[in-house]
């Protein structure tokens, strides 16, 4: 067995919340921790539906093919801002929140985006009416509505608890794809200023209205091509822990994909280490993944060479018309095998000693 021992003593922060819980503070270190120990593997909403099932228990596309669940899985909280029963893509949120505590009780590491319905006109995320940001902030025309939104999103969260009624923690990828223009929250839709105002104010709003002190926030843009673009809608280190992008591989442009991840994971480890915060890549995979030795010799190449990456993201596996991880019989499925035992990846399997929360994990709950 290789076992890499890093002897540089390694200087670990603590989450921008000064108020943390133990256990986010726990999930915090052990993912510094963790750097260059491979990148963390996570798939969205990996244990609710894959290809071909729904709401099974215990089953994950990603695990049917690896042997193993992904180390992060991410959730949406969009629809719960109406109290509604189920998220945006059909989950009922009582599953959710089981699966969510499932996660934790295993050693995995939940996340949540937000695809938020526009709160000023009651439509959804994609809604692009320009100067909704404006019209939320306190002041707006629509800022009731927006702290309904954000009284119901933090009612839910305090419910995500574990066995002894601790908060999970959770990272939260709020205004995710800020630099696109395809959310009422992207770059043609507000300014710079309102844009970081909008973020500071949800921020403070969870963590010293709400008191939710579990959520370590992950800053993540589209594509981008310098590191003024990457930065100039960064709120500041006191809002953001974890820094991303999201990028995608698209038909017979694997080329193109490459360099871009090579420049945009080239300047976001930079601002990383600048402002000790850890980097990810919040989203990416090629839909139908349709090229079988994708994972080895696409994305497991910028794994090695931007090996301070902390995680890497597939989107969700909706059905056969749009799926980004493989399922048993999927041309890609023997080299995602590979892929999951490289030295450069971690799954749930190598993940679960580590005990990220630092509590012990009976081997009866790995
Ligand atoms: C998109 C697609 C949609 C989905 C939405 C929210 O990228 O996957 O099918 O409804 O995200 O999850």
């Amino acid at each position: 067995m290789l076992c890499r021992i890093s002897l540089s003593a390694q200087q670990i922060y603590p989450p921008s919340d000064k108020l943390a819980t133990n256990e986010t503070v726990w999930l915090y270190s052990s993912m510094q921790r963790l750097i260059g120990a491979g990148a963390l593997f996570g798939h969205h909403d990996d244990m609710a539906y894959g290809v071909g099932w729904k709401f099974d228990d215990n089953r994950s596309d990603v695990k049917s093919v690896s042997g193993s669940y992904p180390s992060v899985y991410e959730w949406d909280f969009s629809k719960m801002e109406h109290k509604r029963e189920r998220d945006i893509d059909g989950t009922p949120f009582k599953l959710q929140r089981k699966l969510v505590r499932q996660v934790y009780d295993r050693g995995g590491i939940n996340e949540f985006c937000w695809h938020m319905d526009n709160p000023a006109t009651g439509t959804t995320a994609w809604d692009t009416t320009h100067g909704t940001a404006a019209a939320i902030l306190p002041g707006g025309a629509h800022n009731a509505d927006y702290v309904t939104f954000l009284d119901n999103i933090a009612e839910y969260a305090h419910t995500l608890t574990g066995p002894d009624g601790e908060p999970i923690p959770l990272l939260f990828r709020p205004f995710h794809e800020l630099t696109g223009n395809w959310f009422w929250w992207g770059a043609s839709e507000c300014t710079p200023e309102e844009f970081k105002t909008l973020w500071r104010y949800t921020i403070d709003y969870l963590r010293n209205t709400k008191k939710l002190h579990n959520l370590i926030i992950v800053y993540s843009t589209g594509t981008f091509k310098t590191k003024a673009d990457f930065m100039a809608r960064y709120p500041g280190d006191d809002y953001v822990d974890i820094v991303g992008f999201d990028d995608y591989c698209l038909n017979n442009n694997v080329a193109r994909f490459k360099k871009e991840l090579d420049n945009c994971m080239g300047i976001q480890l930079e601002v990383a280490a600048e402002h000790h915060k850890l980097a990810c890549l919040s989203e990416t995979g090629y839909v139908g993944i349709p090229m079988a030795d994708w994972w080895t010799k696409v994305i497991l190449p910028e794994l090695k060479k931007y090996s301070n990456t902390s995680f890497m993201l597939v989107w969700r596996n909706a059905g056969m018309d749009q799926y980004y991880a493989p399922f048993p019989g999927q041309v890609s499925a023997p080299d995602f095998k590979l892929f999951s035992t490289d030295q450069h990846t971690l799954f749930q399997n190598r993940l679960t000693p580590l005990a990220v929360y630092g509590k012990y994990i009976p081997p009866n709950q790995q």
